[in-house]
């Protein structure tokens, strides 16, 4: 079995190219060769997206927003993932991944319609190429693989990259998703963000052996990558993809990170793990990490350490300005869009509803 402490336990297994101090390692199967054009832009995509995240905690303590799932700590994981897609892929997320919703190009803002109350999505899955959140456990992975074996029905040239937590893993639409998978050779990667956690229950509770050789038994490859380093990521999710593109069916990617805040703004970790675990995890900084390579490498000078600071600052007032003026849906909206045809019962809903509307009228 696996250590009995989180983010105790040994890290020699997994795809690591960028140590926490900065230095940076090869691996034979993972070559990546990226400018320092790209690591400044992937180091400006990591802060602005934790920025827009504790914009979004901060608006949920304010009661702008009913709920938030923070990403904190994730960010290297879901922004290396994100950001090895294609434009023709097609990204199924859970509820987490701002930071992947980030590089499909989705106005951040977007991502607060639902946590507020105003919609039940907020952006147009088509037009980024970005499923809608799933809060049902699991469920998108289902999704992922029938749109991979669409994908596969049409000859086209792109992928399926479908997100799931370590908590997921035990659940039956899962397992469901990886059989299909594996038996028709689907276009699709799982990426798996352990964070550690399933709300409280730890990773120990959810399996006896390391998340990514439970593939095997599916008999697709699995493989766990340093989800903290945005570089290893990139360069295995691209793989991943390059080779469910070209025929060679799905692959379980296990990014091995750490939920660094509350489950959600509903949660208090405080309550059932160790303040030790998350000082560990706290000195494996995805943004640190790459903040520390940039400067050895002298590819970038304090003034765009301050740009991008400011940047974040100027999203993080934007996005609070805009949250506030979203408007408030027409109540007799929800009455839309129920069924394509008429509907008797939703016709009677709609007038007693209405009803009770006009009974506040002129009192
Ligand atoms: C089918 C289903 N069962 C239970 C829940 C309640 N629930 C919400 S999040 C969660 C834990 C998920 O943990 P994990 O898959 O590790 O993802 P994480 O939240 O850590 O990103 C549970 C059980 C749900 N949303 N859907
Ligand atoms: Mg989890």
């Amino acid at each position: 079995m696996e250590s009995t402490t989180p983010g105790t336990q040994a890290t020699s297994d997994y795809v690591q190219l960028l140590a926490p101090d900065g230095t940076l390692g090869e691996h034979p199967d993972y070559p990546l060769d990226l400018t320092p054009a790209e690591i400044t832009a992937l180091y400006r995509d990591l802060v602005l997206v934790r920025r827009f995240d504790q914009e979004a905690v901060a608006l949920q303590r304010q009661g702008e927003l009913g709920l938030w799932a923070s990403c904190l700590g994730q960010e290297a994981a879901q922004i290396g993932s994100g950001r090895a897609l294609t434009d023709a892929d097609m990204a199924f997320p859970t509820y987490r991944e701002h930071g992947v919703a980030w590089c499909r190009g989705v106005d951040p803002v977007d991502l607060l319609g639902m946590f507020r109350g105003v919609n039940h999505g907020g952006w147009d899955p088509a037009d980024h190429n970005f499923h809608l959140y799933t809060i049902v456990i699991g469920s998108q992975t289902l999704h992922g693989v029938g749109y991979a074996m669409g994908v596969q029905r049409d000859e086209a040239e792109a992928a399926v990259l479908a997100y799931l937590g370590d908590g997921a893993t035990s659940q039956g639409d899962v397992n469901e998703a990886f059989v299909w998978a594996g038996a028709f050779n689907a276009p699709v990667v799982f990426f798996c963000q352990n964070n550690q956690w399933a709300i409280s229950a730890p990773m120990e509770r959810q399996s006896r052996i390391p998340l990514h050789r439970r593939a095997d038994g599916f008999g697709f490859p699995g493989i766990r990558v340093d989800g903290n380093d945005v570089f290893a990521c990139l360069a295995v999710t691209r793989k991943a993809l390059a080779d469910a593109r070209a025929g060679g069916g799905p692959t379980l990617i296990e990014a091995y990170t750490y939920r660094m805040g509350a489950h959600t703004t509903s949660d208090d970790p405080t309550r059932y793990r160790l303040r030790e675990e998350l000082e560990i995890w706290k000195s494996r900084d995805p943004i640190a990490r790459v903040r520390a390579h940039i400067t050895a490498g002298g590819m970038a000078d304090d003034q765009f350490f301050r740009e991008v600071d400011a940047e974040a600052d100027e999203l993080g007032r934007h996005v609070r300005k805009r949250c506030l003026e979203m408007p408030d849906p027409d109540p007799m909206a929800m009455f839309e869009h129920v069924y394509v045809d008429h509907n008797r019962l939703v016709e009677e809903e709609r007038r007693q509803y209405a009803a009770y509307l006009e009974s506040f009228g002129e009192a």
